[in-house]
């Protein structure tokens, strides 16, 4: 696929206070395709000073701004008017997305189609909740619960869906009325800041969107710690998550963390066992593997083991590695060099300890992708509880297989693990799904399917997989503080005093 000239993103500047800005240092970053390690572009490599400035200037639009004044219907008419502007660009961006992840341009269209939905949900959310008026405890008074913005954000989003993640977390704060400082991953920023020239089209006010990058420990850090940042929303790793909560601690802010997974996929020996195989593949190899909710854990009846795992092996050597853009492909790289080592170190320890690998497990030989950060699709047999590519998070093409006998050992498998995020049961009792779907300690269960996330439903885990909501009015709710106004009527003098 020829890529269009205007795509490829040479320079670009970070979005302060409805401009466009350098960093205070000057410092700038190469941005890398994953795919053959070129530079598709040049970004401003901030600090704690660019993430001060924006911060400011977010908290000004906050105090003394008209969008956290305004009615949600008008910003719903403007959130509608993005929705369209992201449609119109659709295809530029997810070319961006795909220069920028490796991802293939199917998944980037898909990212987009998401986009679109995502901020139309909350254009139309915007003006759903006018409070309510409750019970007071006399006659002569009435109260009022009104919903209010929580003021001003500070979002850090990862590199495995670097638009898709921004926008859980623009549309929502925009729809409560919210400004905000967003820091993309510091490897993947193309589309987030191609985003903000939408955001300048559709006139949102100066302050209200502003978009930094840099690196975690200095733009995000600030973020997290800043006394003058009331929220504080970040998608990432477990262990960046622990510092972002303890900075939080600072001003006592809001938080809203989604921490990643490992998930299970548990197959009964009475599901549809074609479609349960083949969402078995998407469910762990799509992206590569860099999916905080990919099914990285198949849980097999035994008396499937055998034939599933024959037929999934077969399909798995069929999978084509390549470039996002070469329509033939359903696998790309992985997003960078320090990521491949960690998921390469992972295939060494399941080696290691023990489990039997039946395919991958390397990189892989063809000529024209030794370039990429590519590691093959890889499934390890024989695994148990115990081991390490079991209970952690490698964001990789890794599926393990356990096997389990009846309902409660599947159940007791599937919960070994610190994670909470999703997961999936395949079965043709519906009775057994129920039954199964409730005892799982999961933020989201699949029944007879794997990934569909969309607006309307609520995103995020339980345990160690993080705290709160992304989506559906939960999502909304995350970036809401209610406010209880209490009107008395009847002005007597109570006399209780002297
Ligand atoms: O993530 P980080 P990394 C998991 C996945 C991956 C691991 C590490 O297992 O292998 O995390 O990935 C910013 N204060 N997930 O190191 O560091 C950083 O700049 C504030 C799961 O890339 O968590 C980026 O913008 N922010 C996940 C964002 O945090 C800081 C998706 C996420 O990066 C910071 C990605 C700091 N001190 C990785 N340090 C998911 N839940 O989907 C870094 N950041």
């Amino acid at each position: 696929m020829v890529i269009p000239k205007e795509v490829i993103v040479r320079q670009t500047q970070m979005y302060i206070a409805g401009g466009w800005a350098s960093a205070v240092s000057g410092a700038m970053r190469e941005i890398i395709n994953p795919f053959d390690q070129t530079v598709i572009a040049i970004v401003p490599e901030g600090d704690n000073r660019d993430a001060e400035r924006a911060i400011q200037a977010a908290r000004e639009a906050f105090d003394d701004g008209p969008w956290p004044r305004m009615t949600g219907a008008e910003r719903g008419r403007i959130l509608y008017h993005v929705a369209s502007l992201i449609e119109r660009d659709a295809e530029e961006l997810a070319i961006l997305e795909t220069l920028d992840t490796g991802k293939t341009l199917t998944e980037s269209r898909a990212d987009m189609s998401d986009i679109v939905r995502v901020f139309r949900y909350f254009a139309g959310l915007a003006d759903k909740d006018g409070g309510v008026v409750i019970d007071s405890p006399n006659a002569n008074s009435a109260s009022l619960v009104v919903r209010e913005p929580v003021g001003v954000c500070g979002q850090i989003t990862p590199w495995n869906y670097p638009l898709l993640q921004a926008s859980w977390k623009l549309a929502p704060a925009l729809a409560a009325g919210c400004t905000m400082v967003l820091k993309p991953s510091e490897i993947t920023p193309l589309t987030t800041l191609r985003m903000a020239k939408i955001f300048e089209e559709v006139g949102l006010p100066p302050g209200v969107v502003n978009i930094v990058t840099g690196p975690g420990e200095t733009v995000g850090a600030t973020l997290a710690e800043s006394p003058d940042v009331d929220l504080v929303s970040f998608t990432g790793g477990g262990d960046t998550g622990r510092k972002v909560m303890r900075a939080a601690a600072v001003n006592f802010k809001r938080i809203a963390l989604e921490l990643g997974g490992k998930n299970p996929n548990i197959v009964f020996a009475d599901a549809d066992f074609e479609t349960a195989l083949d969402y078995a593949l998407n469910a762990v190899y799509f992206h590569a593997g860099q999916v905080c909710s990919a099914g990285a854990r198949l849980l097999l009846q035994e008396e499937w083991h055998d034939q599933f795992v024959e037929a999934l092996v077969e399909r798995v050597r069929k999978i084509r590695l390549g470039s996002g853009f070469e329509e033939t492909t359903q696998m790309g790289p992985l997003i960078s060099e320090e990521h491949r080592a960690k998921v390469e170190q992972y295939l060494a320890i399941g080696r290691a300890q023990g489990a039997k690998l039946l395919v991958g497990g390397k990189r892989p030989e063809r000529g024209d992708l030794q370039k990429g950060f590519f590691v093959e699709p890889t499934v390890f047999d024989d695994c148990v509880s115990s081991m390490r590519i079991v209970q952690e998070e490698t964001f990789g093409p890794i599926l393990t297989i356990e096997t389990f006998r009846t309902e409660e050992e599947a159940i007791d498998l599937a919960n070994d693990t610190v994670y909470g995020l999703a997961g999936a049961v395949w079965t043709r009792d519906m009775a057994r799904a129920r039954r199964v779907s409730r005892a799982l300690r999961l933020g989201t269960v699949w029944i007879n399917d794997f990934h569909p996330y969309f607006a309307q439903a609520p995103w995020g885990g339980y345990k160690q997989s993080g705290i709160g909501r992304e989506l559906g009015p939960w999502g909304l709710e995350e970036y809401t503080e209610r406010k209880h106004i209490y009107q008395n009527f009847d002005t007597q003098p109570m006399k209780w005093f002297g």
